[in-house]
């Protein structure tokens, strides 16, 4: 049994920066408890073939310390995950964060005993933590989504998901590998398994929009030039709706003809990057200039692959471009050219089921000596609920949620003090390049915590009507976008079974988020429950 001020929950990118804060600046006895053996979340467990991220690598990490940004160098436009974890590593070791985190170790319950305000938190090797403070810090996409198609236990070969890749190298060399899942994992993975495997057969139940990555490697004058601007880049990621190192233009697609409009989209696309939906700044929230870009890509995909069959049913969108995550991709589109490369659509033939030897669609039998799953996560809230929370008067997480995720700008829940969320359900998160996300709510939560020490306060909550305008705010903000018009995607829990539909991450921009929070901050939490 151990005693301290602050627990958190996972050791990635918001666990390691969170226990800096709580450990260095405020001087708390803090802990990290992580599943993993080693540091890293997200870029712990993805390790399959082709990870790497989409953001570019001179944005993707902390931006609080001049001297950790400018002592680490990044190579390429985009980092690979084994680059990321190295990056991850560094940063622990500069801050030697390791000592204050255990491995292997995986919460089971966390409880709030009211008469000590603390939390019981209660782990798989029957280890017991009682705590002031409780920071979950599990990642948005970190709880796997296995589908549950019959028969799935009676395959005899290989199967994996993308999310829980072995560490031990998967040999695909004379193998016919049958993948499910096209979204932003699929399409990294895919050309890399068509490179390798004797056959890669593509079960797409829904095309997804991608855009060519162009990674390549940063030139000196690159790098030089990152770091010298550090200040000035750190202040336009805070800027922008996405901390993402570009702007909206002013300029709608309809200030254009089509042929000047469709050459600044050529420009986008020869560029790469997820800035295409910047190309003109209504693409994200007005269909009719949606359907301009989503034309363009179109054209794209025709104009790559040879297959007029598989152009089709690689075109054959069901949401307007950005209304589901838009992926990048390198050499996604070409690599339909291959002859080892087969795709089948399953809007036209389902999975009927698994069988010992593959997978069985109404059209016939795919014989498979592996299955890859790249079917995505329970978004959001998979990882915080399997945590399996209860607050005061036994009020148990999953069934507060039940009708959807309730929390006051993501960060806190009613009914459960002194538990703060980061990146969680009601944050701009996953709409975000995550790492600014994360750092400016690690802040955030580190203030609070700081004002409650500071005033020997026992105790923070929200309450239900904080709760109930946030969730009103989201639901205003959404409808600005087109993030509705997708018609099954899991930023509305549409990809499990059961889970409530509710759009999930805040889509009013990191700007007008933050200044939420900094004006919450700055009444010195009033509206909040603080005893
Ligand atoms: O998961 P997804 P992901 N039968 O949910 C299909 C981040 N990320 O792991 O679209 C058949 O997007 C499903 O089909 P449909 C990023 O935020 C970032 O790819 O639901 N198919 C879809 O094609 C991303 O958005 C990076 O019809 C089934 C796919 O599986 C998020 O993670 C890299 C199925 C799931 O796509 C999640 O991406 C990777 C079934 N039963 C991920 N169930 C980078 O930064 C699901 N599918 C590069």
């Amino acid at each position: 049994m151990k005693y301290l001020d602050a627990l958190i929950i996972g050791a990635g990118f918001s666990g390691l920066y969170q226990l800096h804060c709580l450990r260095d600046k405020l001087k708390l006895n803090t802990l990290v408890v992580e599943e993993g053996k080693d540091i890293g979340g997200t870029w712990y467990w993805n390790t399959y073939p082709g990870a790497r991220c989409d953001s570019e690598s001179f944005t993707y990490g902390f931006t609080f310390s001049e001297k950790i940004f400018k002592n680490w160098t990044w190579k390429e436009r985009y980092p690979k995950q084994n680059v990321i974890l190295k990056y991850l590593k560094y940063f622990s070791n500069e801050l030697k964060l390791k000592k204050n985190i255990v491995f292997n170790e995986k919460v089971i319950s966390a409880k709030y005993i009211e008469k000590n305000n603390l939390w019981k938190v209660q782990t798989n090797n029957k280890k017991k933590y009682y705590t002031k403070y409780l920071i979950c810090a599990v990642g948005s996409l970190s709880s796997i989504n296995v589908p549950k198609i019959k028969g799935i236990n009676h395959f005899k070969g290989q199967l994996h998901h993308s999310g829980r890749w072995p560490r031990k190298k998967i040999n695909f060399k004379n193998k016919i590998v049958g993948q499910v899942g096209t979204g932003s994992t699929g399409i990294q993975i895919a050309p890399e398994i068509a490179k390798r495997a004797k056959k890669l057969i593509l079960f797409q139940r829904s095309p997804n929009f991608s855009i060519p990555a162009r990674n390549r490697k940063l030139t000196k004058k690159n790098i030089k030039n990152y770091k010298q601007n550090f200040k000035k880049l750190r202040n336009f990621l805070k800027r922008t709706p996405g901390g993402h190192p570009f702007e909206f233009p002013k300029k709608s697609a309809f200030d254009f003809n089509e042929t000047k409009r469709n050459l600044l989209y050529e420009k986008s696309w020869q560029y790469g990057t997820l800035s295409f939906r910047a190309t003109f700044n209504d693409i994200v929230k007005n269909i009719k200039a949606n359907q301009t870009a989503v034309n363009f890509i179109k054209s794209k995909i025709y104009s790559t692959v040879k297959n007029k069959k598989y152009a089709d049913i690689l075109t054959n969108f069901d949401h307007p471009f950005t209304a589901k995550r838009p992926t990048l991709n390198t050499n996604y589109y070409e690599m339909f050219n291959k002859k080892n490369v087969e795709l089948v659509d399953l809007k036209q033939s389902p999975i009927i089921k698994i069988t010992k030897r593959g997978i069985k669609t109404n059209k016939g039998e795919y014989i498979l000596d592996k299955i890859i799953f790249a079917t995505g996560f329970d978004a959001l809230t998979g990882s915080i609920l399997k945590l399996n929370i209860t607050g005061k008067k036994g009020i148990n997480l999953s069934k507060f949620w039940s009708k959807g995720p309730k929390s006051f700008l993501g960060l806190l829940v009613p009914n459960f003090p002194n538990l703060f969320i980061v990146s969680g359900p009601g944050s701009p998160s996953v709409l975000t390049n995550v790492p600014v996300q994360i750092e400016q709510h690690v802040n955030w939560i580190t203030n609070c915590i700081k004002y409650l020490e500071k005033n020997r306060k026992k105790s923070i909550e929200t309450t239900n009507l904080a709760a109930k305008k946030w969730q009103k705010e989201i639901m205003n903000s959404v409808k600005k976008t087109l993030f509705m018009k997708a018609k099954s995607s899991w930023y509305k829990g549409d990809n499990i079974p059961g889970k409530p539909k509710t759009f999930l991450p805040y889509p009013g921009g990191m700007p007008k988020y933050k200044s939420e929070c900094i004006k919450v901050e700055k009444n010195k939490y009033k509206e909040l429950k603080i005893s």
